[in-house]
């Protein structure tokens, strides 16, 4: 089919899936069109039989703020149009599905029928789509979108509760190429240039937003590397990451800790990783996560969200309440003192991911957009 998705491309969870998904889809030989404002992070044209649409942005002295939803509206239009496509799949409901739905009434102004699936990943329902400020119109573009796809039960569940939804959500996990992750294939991990045999290693991947209480990572860690020779590798960027590495240097373990920054390379990053902690607030489903399981990695996480739809209490590792920093510290030194134990977790991890595999996932949006198809 020929499929228009709409994301952020940036580094968040909702671009890299959307991303990753437009690949598995060209993969199978459909034709995929990204519009957005940027070339998704992920995005890999050199492999993939995938087009970029990149949404403009007019200056005018009057504009305080541009107004992106109108470029994005009149491209989904011009591209919808030109290259005939059959669905649009927007991911995020701010202001992509918005924006889709203006599209498919320009559309329909000119005999064309098209049809507008739209996940919802996360802070589109939880801390901003729900907020006063946006919360009428995110409301209506979930009610009229097609098809509505959630994330998680608990993503779902958080909708019906903040909105008024008369449209039917279906719950469809995240999904995860398992091969990409998987050890066997990884040619380039060479953990030595990371940590000393006897040390173990701690990950974390997010965009250091508040969310994400990248200090309380360290606190974790910090209560680990006094029981357990080990390093931390912190990747990613964002608001929180200053004060995240001034901790660092106030608990004095500077040279324990190493901050990579952003990366195209998590797979690669993965690969020496024994625990992965996750400590968030709140999480629709926590993709790092899984990202870090398909590459046999343990879990630290919070039982927020939709974490425990993803990582099991006991068997890929353990679920704490925000902000037990000691209760994590304990579960993470339980699954790193000894081997067996932590092979046990990571071998665990791994086998859990087969629930979220492309295999399982893909066919489900592909039905998805069959019966959105409308020829005209
Ligand atoms: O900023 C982003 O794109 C990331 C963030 C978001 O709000 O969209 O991620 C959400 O979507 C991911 C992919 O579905 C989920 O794995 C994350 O749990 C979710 N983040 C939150 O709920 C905070």
């Amino acid at each position: 089919m020929k499929i228009g998705i709409v994301c952020y491309p940036t580094f968040g969870g909702s671009g890299v899936v959307a991303t990753e998904f437009g690949m598995a889809l060209a993969d199978k030989g459909h034709e995929v069109h990204f519009i957005t404002y940027n070339q998704p992070v992920r995005l890999d044209f050199f492999t993939h039989n995938l087009h970029f649409h990149e949404v403009l942005l007019e200056e005018y002295p009057l504009f305080q703020y541009q107004p992106y939803e109108l470029a994005l509206s009149s491209k989904m239009v011009e591209i919808v149009e030109k290259h005939q496509l059959e669905v649009l799949h927007v991911h995020y409901a701010i202001p992509h599905a918005y924006a889709a739905f203006m599209a498919k009434k320009m559309l329909l102004e000119k005999g064309i029928h098209i049809k507008v699936v739209t996940t919802l990943h996360g802070t589109d329902i939880t801390l901003v789509g729900s907020h006063p400020t946006y919360k009428t119109a995110v409301e209506f573009s979930i009610n009229n979108s097609d098809v509505v796809t959630s994330v998680s039960n608990s993503l779902k569940e958080d909708t019906l509760r903040l909105f008024n939804i008369t449209n039917d959500i279906k719950v469809i996990y995240n999904f995860i190429d398992t091969e990409k992750y998987d050890k066997a294939n990884q040619t380039e991990c060479k953990r030595a240039g990371i940590a000393l045999p006897e040390e173990r290693i701690v990950t974390h991947v997010s965009n250091f937003r508040p969310v994400k209480r990248t200090e309380d990572v360290i606190k974790v860690f910090n209560e680990i590397q006094k029981e357990i020779p080990s390093k931390l590798l912190m990747v990613g960027d964002g608001v929180d990451r200053s004060k995240t590495e001034l901790l660092v240097k106030e608990l004095g373990i500077e040279d324990k800790v190493l901050f990579l920054g952003n990366s195209n390379e998590v797979a690669k990053i993965l690969c020496y990783s024994d625990l992965f902690l996750l400590p968030s607030k709140t999480e629709s489903f926590g993709l790092a996560a899984l990202e870090a399981m398909a590459a046999s990695t343990a879990v630290i996480s919070t039982n927020t969200g939709g974490l425990p739809e993803v990582n099991i209490h006991g068997k890929t590792g353990y679920l704490s309440t925000i902000g037990d920093i000691s209760d994590m510290a304990k579960n993470a030194i339980t699954i790193l003192k000894d081997d067996e134990t932590l092979d046990t977790f990571k071998h665990n991890a791994k086998e859990h991911t087969k629930l979220f595999s492309l295999e399982n996932i893909l066919p489900v949006y592909e039905d998805i957009y069959q019966s959105c198809y409308v020829k005209n």
